[in-house]
């Protein structure tokens, strides 16, 4: 990989970058360097180089170093490939400068977060990075990350921890803050962003006047969209047979991208726009389109496909069954929720089906399966709410919830175990097991998770009923006979 720098090396049908590395310069902090920020913001980021070389990255990984460790090597280069049936379009991103383990490297990046060159920190720390209550999108104060921050501010090891010791430095030095955009799956991401830093800030301020300025960053939301299945070693063989370059980490997607982004960036931003970025002023529309469609439909497809042995989520939707089931929670249950017009509705329901078909993208069922009780609340939940609110039937969107359900059993239809990850995974499994096969004590049990379900759901009856019965459904004729007994 090293060997690309520059433009330097032109190899056909290889997509290089067309600006010279060493003149960029960093402008963004990254927390959360994985797959997805990797196949999405710094691909655009890429785009713009050539013209604005001072908007390069500084990645840094929150968890594990081994992004650092594989990228060093290849000077932060790597390989993005877009697949799908007509082939794989390999293209290296040089926008990536460098990319700091927090672990071992975090006063390292909080010094460079509070440099003055970086105007933004951007965020890809999913849905738990947020140390948050999912269900009220408020800080978790008993968190056990955020108990350390609190007693260690200086030595932070959260997400939110991170942000506020590098605006401390800021304010110290006199420096203006820093925007704060998230690119993670969350309603109104940066409005969840900011209260959540906003109450940390206030909880650490020592009086000097910490809480007071970071009510002075703005924190712009955004919608961002691209499927991205993590890497695996087949992936790697396949790049390295395409490019005849060994990259230790390439990532793979879809030809498909998109970002919305709120403007409002006070300490200035790249051009966006000019690579194919949407500047609005009001994401949430397209925020809640996109998570009540697209990831309402992957996680019902992820727990309904792996239960019914579906190991990539294209297998789950070639299934007539889930296929009809998909189409009818998009059309007949989340789009009637959402404010755009029909049209536009339908237009996207047809381009996710055609997504989700891709036969090129391996994504497990298992991934999206993951981290279920910080996704449901957004992807599900709200949607029922307003289906509530407007009395309207909600069978599909229930069938989903009770789908989740059966899988945090973490005990399969052939009696396999399931390798449930999620923060509340022990719980989860004491609940499940305290409830043997009993859907009425497991429904009971899972609904009483406030943190998922908050305190008013599992008060009304007929969302209690309905989920109660696709579990019971589920537990005694499978998720294939479920799906087809509903559709
Ligand atoms: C997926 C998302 O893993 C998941 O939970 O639903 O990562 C999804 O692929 C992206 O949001 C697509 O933009």
């Amino acid at each position: 990989m090293s060997e690309i720098q520059s433009g330097a090396i032109r190899t056909p049908g290889i997509d290089v970058m067309d600006y010279d590395r060493s003149t960029v310069t960093p402008g963004i902090v990254h927390l959360g360097i994985g797959a997805f920020h990797r196949a999405h913001m710094a691909a655009y980021v890429d785009s713009l180089l050539a013209r604005t070389p001072d908007w390069g990255i500084v990645g840094a990984s929150l968890r594990r170093p081994d992004t650092r460790e594989a990228l060093e090597p290849q000077d932060f280069l790597y390989t993005l490939a877009v697949r799908d049936t007509s082939g794989t379009k390999p293209r290296i991103i040089g926008s990536i400068l460098d990319v700091l383990d927090a672990n071992t490297q975090r006063a390292e990046l909080i010094e460079t977060m509070a440099s003055p060159a970086i105007r933004i920190v951007s965020l890809t720390v999913t849905e738990k990075g947020y140390c948050h209550d999912p269900s009220t999108g408020e800080l978790d104060q008993k968190h056990p990350d955020i108990v350390h921050d609190l007693a260690h501010p200086e030595a932070p090891i959260s997400a939110p921890g991170i942000i506020v010791a590098a605006l401390e430095l800021r304010r110290q030095r006199g420096l203006a803050p820093f925007t704060v955009m998230s690119c993670d799956n969350l309603p109104s991401n940066g409005r969840t962003a900011g209260r959540i830093v906003r109450r940390l800030a206030e909880l650490m301020d020592g009086g000097a006047g910490l809480a007071g300025y970071v009510q002075t960053v703005s924190f712009p939301s955004t919608m961002i969209d691209r499927i991205v299945p993590a890497t695996t070693d087949a992936d790697r063989a396949i790049v390295a047979d395409i490019t005849g370059l060994e990259d230790a980490w390439p990532i793979m997607t879809e030809p498909f991208t998109q970002w919305v982004i709120e403007d409002d960036f006070p300490a200035g931003r790249p051009p966006f726009e000019t690579v194919g970025a949407e500047l609005v002023e009001d994401v949430e529309p397209f925020e809640l389109m996109k998570l009540r469609m697209l990831n309402g439909s992957h996680s019902s497809m992820a727990y309904l496909g792996y239960l019914s042995g579906y190991q990539y989520v294209n297998e789950a939707i070639a299934d007539p069954g889930i296929h009809q089931l998909i189409h009818g929670l998009m059309t007949e249950e989340a789009m009637p929720t959402l404010p755009m017009p029909r049209a536009t509705l339908e237009a996207y329901r047809d381009q996710l089906l055609a997504r989700f078909a891709n036969p090129a993208l391996k994504h497990r069922t298992w991934q999206i399966a993951m981290d279920g009780t910080q996704k449901l609340p957004q992807r599900l939940l709200g949607t029922i709410r307003d289906r509530l609110a407007a009395a309207q039937p909600f069978p599909r969107l229930a069938l989903g919830v009770a789908a989740w359900m059966r899988y945090v059993t973490g005990i399969d239809e052939a009696g396999r175990p399931i390798d449930v990850k999620d923060p509340m995974a022990v719980r989860l499994r004491e609940i499940a097991d305290g409830a043997g096969r009993d859907p009425v004590k497991l429904a009971n049990g899972l609904l009483a998770v406030t943190e998922v379900f908050g305190t008013d759901l599992p008060q009304v009856a007929v969302f209690r009923d309905t989920v109660t019965n696709h579990l019971k459904s589920l537990l005694e004729n499978g998720a294939r006979e479920a799906v087809r007994r509903l559709t």
